[in-house]
């Protein structure tokens, strides 16, 4: 019976979070206008259309902005990193790389601002949409909280799977508050950081969930020996 109950634990621990899309990062960059600013997503498993998904920016404290940006269609395979930031000539100096999705004002946000990522099966977000994942407090400005980012970042711990609206911060590790001032200049330069040079980096596409077949054989092992350990 322990053997059962440990691998009916185990099988549910493996489970797929209900959300095939979460925030792993929140960035607000030293470049001028504040740039790059934006997020990074992670699909936890395959996702056919990520127009069935989209972002808004509950400002300064204020509860919910609503849909602000509605992501393209397009297939995302699980474990591969998006961006969606509101410009994409400095976000692809400071990361190496175009964005995903350049979202304008329906991702801006400058550190104390709380970010939504709704979902809509229908993907006409007209009302029926669900907060499947959140950054931040809605309804808290978040200056000189766990989660101000201003001129900073902030990234998801790994194996934290989607808060349904309900942000924790223990949740999450943080540059904190102002990291980036001055990155905006590497090496005597002009507004020639990047997120390499900046200190410290962002830890871009580093996210990870811990690997559900190796935990469930782990557990079938581990079930294994104990059961055979009763044996005489
Ligand atoms: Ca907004
Ligand atoms: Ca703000
Ligand atoms: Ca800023
Ligand atoms: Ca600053």
């Amino acid at each position: 019976m322990k053997v059962l109950a440990l691998l009916t634990l185990c099988v549910t621990l493996s489970l797929p979070s209900q959300a095939a899309l979460i925030i792993t990062g929140v960035f607000d960059g030293p470049l001028p206008g504040g740039d790059p600013k934006g997020v990074e997503l992670f699909a936890t498993t395959d996702i056919t259309d990520l127009a069935q998904f989209a972002l808004g920016v509950a400002n300064n404290g204020g509860g919910s902005d609503g849909v602000e940006t509605i992501l393209p269609s397009q297939a995302l395979s699980a474990g591969s990193f998006f961006f969606v930031a509101t410009e994409d000539q400095d976000f692809a100096q400071w990361f190496g790389v175009a964005p995903g999705h350049v979202g304008g004002n329906g991702i801006n946000h400058n550190g104390d601002d709380a970010i939504e990522l709704f979902f809509d099966a229908t993907g006409s977000f007209a009302g029926d949409e669900a907060v499947i994942d959140v950054f931040g407090d809605i309804n808290t400005d978040g200056t000189g909280t766990a989660w101000d980012t201003v001129d900073g970042w902030a990234h998801r711990n790994d194996g934290v799977l989607a808060n349904g609206g309900a942000f924790d911060a223990n949740n999450w590790t943080f540059s904190g508050p102002n990291a980036w001032d001055g990155d905006d200049n590497f090496d005597g330069g002009s507004d020639n950081g990047t997120n390499l040079t900046a200190t410290p980096p962002f830890p871009a596409g580093t996210f990870q969930i811990p690997e559900p077949t190796s935990t469930l054989l782990g557990a079938i092992g581990l079930g294994l020996v104990c059961f055979l350990r009763r044996k005489p």
